[in-house]
């Protein structure tokens, strides 16, 4: 696996967890819908993320929680582009935009985006020919159908090698049309039609996915997993277990963590580098 992810014009090194910043311009989503919906408010957020420490910064305009309806592509764009927009201008990191609609997507990296971060896993054709027409990094995710019925009663014979298929068939899918591998990161889909057993085999085999040869992505921040384990039902409560996710994912093959909470996270990766790094005989 290349040890750079290539995002258009920035080519992220790979050697230490990248955390990405999630900047959700939605009225609705699960943890913080209506926090920053305004382009003001997202924008203010973004750059307060950048200042934690993000490395990326993860615009959507769109909630994929389970049992949402789609919102129209139209209404969708005119959420993000102004805020990737302000965002590419003013800070130096990679603007990904979250989407599953090739209009938004081509918008957004004529908008500044270096990173198309679609949650449907480019099934849509026309997302394959956005991604082939420019030159961003993909995260290809796995999810079971869609939003709306993904939770209802998700079933695998094996999670992890269905999900995996997934994968490959897709980042393959992309490599015909024209994309090059090193542009491709890969996404088990956390939350996304599997239950609290299937979340947890997945980032269990974490390392497996790490060998199929694209970086890893892993989003599992404040999601209802933690709270499945935890008990906690407030989502804006779950930093505790969503920071041991970030940790365990970096610790077992993950290169990029989605979180709401960088700076908490960037702060636990930089203690758990320097004890994953340190020479016990060194330090007697
Ligand atoms: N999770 C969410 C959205 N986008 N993208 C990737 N690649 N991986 C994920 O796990 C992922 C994602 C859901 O989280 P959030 O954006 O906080 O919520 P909502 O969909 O309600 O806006």
């Amino acid at each position: 696996m290349a040890a750079v992810w290539q995002c258009g014009r920035h080519a992220l090194a790979l050697e230490r967890t990248v955390v990405m910043g999630i900047v959700n311009v939605t009225p609705d989503s699960f943890s913080d819908g209506g926090d920053h919906a305004t382009t003001e408010e997202a924008v203010k957020h973004g750059l307060r993320l950048v200042s934690e420490g993000a490395d990326i910064l993860d615009v959507g305009g769109e909630s994929t929680r389970p049992g949402s309806e789609e919102v129209p592509p139209d209404v969708e764009a005119a959420r993000v582009l102004p805020v990737i927009e302000r965002l590419a201008r003013e800070t130096g990191v990679p603007i990904s935009v979250d989407t599953r609609h090739a209009e938004v997507a081509h918008a957004a990296v004529e908008a500044g985006a270096s990173i198309i971060n679609d949650v449907s896993g480019f099934r849509d054709p026309a997302m394959v020919e956005a991604a082939a027409r420019c030159d961003a990094g993909l995260v290809v995710m796995h999810m079971l159908g869609e939003p709306k019925t993904m939770q209802v009663d998700p079933r695998y014979d094996d999670v992890v090698g269905e999900v995996s298929a997934f994968l490959v068939e897709r980042a393959e899918a992309l490599r015909k049309a024209g994309v090059d591998a090193d542009r491709i990161c890969v996404d088990p889909g956390i939350g996304f039609g599997k239950t609290l057993e299937h979340n947890l085999a997945l980032l269990r085999a974490l390392p497996d996915f790490a060998e199929l040869g694209y970086p890893v992505l892993v989003g599992a921040s404040r999601k209802r997993m933690i709270g499945d384990v935890t008990g906690e039902a407030d989502p804006k409560r779950r930093l505790g277990g969503s920071v041991a996710v970030a940790l365990w994912a970096a610790a077992h093959g993950a290169h990029v963590v989605r979180v709401h909470d960088v700076r908490e996270t960037k702060q636990a990766l930089a203690v758990w580098d320097a004890l994953a790094s340190s020479d016990p005989e060194g330090a007697a």
